[in-house]
């Protein structure tokens, strides 16, 4: 993030980070910018605050899968739901790190957690499939293990006009050792990680191993690298339904997809209700007085 920040050619005073509670809602200290250490998964809503009064601000939503999908949950589908001009990261470790290691709406069924330890009997939450279903202009995903990409995306997402909402596949050293090691690990990444580039076909795998995906009868295969029809990949699907099919592929047994799942231009929350405030201005000067004694008001007989 600090690589990327100075790039974006936005003021340092115009950063705002707000975080919730967590490990990862210490970011905010670490940047050097403005920002809020907020309470438990109530960030989306103070920074929706911050970014409608301020518009010109580039407001940062700092989660993680507890404080974001838990306890979070509701305030962070209405944000994206709005197409509220946030940037949305979410660092998915599977747990709950600060609290020492309850398991969290990430976590896989069966995972022994301090708090399941028999192994859990929760399915888990799949973050860019509900960001799908809340509509949300631009959903990413990227790894803590891969610097570059990550700049790419966090670069991406700054850029979006509306929410935008990034997954960042994160390990808890701590709690949660080898959270995503198959899509990390060197040996284990090139087998399981699927890039996603708009208007590139989905093939992965190394060399020599290469395969793709095809979308078949309402679901997505995996096919030889050299199939007639693999499915190009394509960020602007307004009907949706591709979108979730790759947004539940590792989940179906097939490779991770990393990159930009959806993008999609849509008027933010923010630019409409600066217009409605500006249409109203445009009538005149207000007058309460007159508003609360004109005709339609309550009346006690
Ligand atoms: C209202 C409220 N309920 C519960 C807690 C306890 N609590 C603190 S952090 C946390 C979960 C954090 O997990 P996650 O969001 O996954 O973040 P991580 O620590 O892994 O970064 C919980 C339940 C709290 N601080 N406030």
């Amino acid at each position: 993030m600090q690589k990327v920040l100075p790039e974006l050619e936005i003021p340092r005073e115009n950063f705002v980070f707000v975080s919730g509670i967590g490990c990862a809602s210490r970011f905010p200290y670490y940047m050097e910018t403005y920002g809020f250490h907020t309470i438990h998964g109530r960030a989306p809503a103070i920074a929706t605050g911050v970014k409608v009064t301020n518009p010109e601000l580039s407001v940062w939503v700092i989660s993680g899968d507890g404080d974001a999908l838990s306890i979070g949950g509701n305030h962070l589908i209405h944000a994206m739901r709005r197409n509220v001009g946030l940037k949305i990261i979410l660092f998915n470790n599977r747990i709950y790190g600060l609290t020492k290691g309850q398991y969290s709406p990430t976590s896989l069924a069966g995972a022994r957690t301090k708090s399941t330890p028999f192994g859990s009997v929760d399915y888990p939450l799949h973050p860019l499939a509900l960001a799908l279903g809340a509509e949300c202009t631009f959903i990413a995903r990227t790894t803590d293990r891969d610097q570059k990409h990550m700049a790419a995306m966090l670069a991406e997402a700054a850029k979006h006009e509306g929410t935008a909402f990034l997954e960042i596949l994160q390990n808890c050293i701590v709690f949660n050792d080898g959270a995503w090691h198959q899509y990390t690990e060197k040996g284990m990444k090139e087998q399981n990680v699927l890039y996603l580039e708009d208007g590139k076909p989905l093939v992965f795998g190394p060399e020599g191993d290469r395969k793709g995906i095809r979308i078949h009868d309402f679901k997505a295969e995996i096919v030889p690298a050299d199939s007639p029809d693999i499915a190009v990949h394509r960020e602007n699907d307004t009907h949706g339904g591709y979108a979730f099919l790759l947004s539940r592929l590792d989940a179906e047994g097939g490779p991770m997809p990393l990159g930009v799942l959806r993008r999609m231009k849509r008027p933010s929350f923010e630019k409409l209700v600066d217009d409605q405030v500006a249409a109203a201005r445009a009538k005149g000067e207000g007058d309460l007085d007159a508003l609360l004694r004109s005709g339609d008001v309550w009346e006690h007989r």
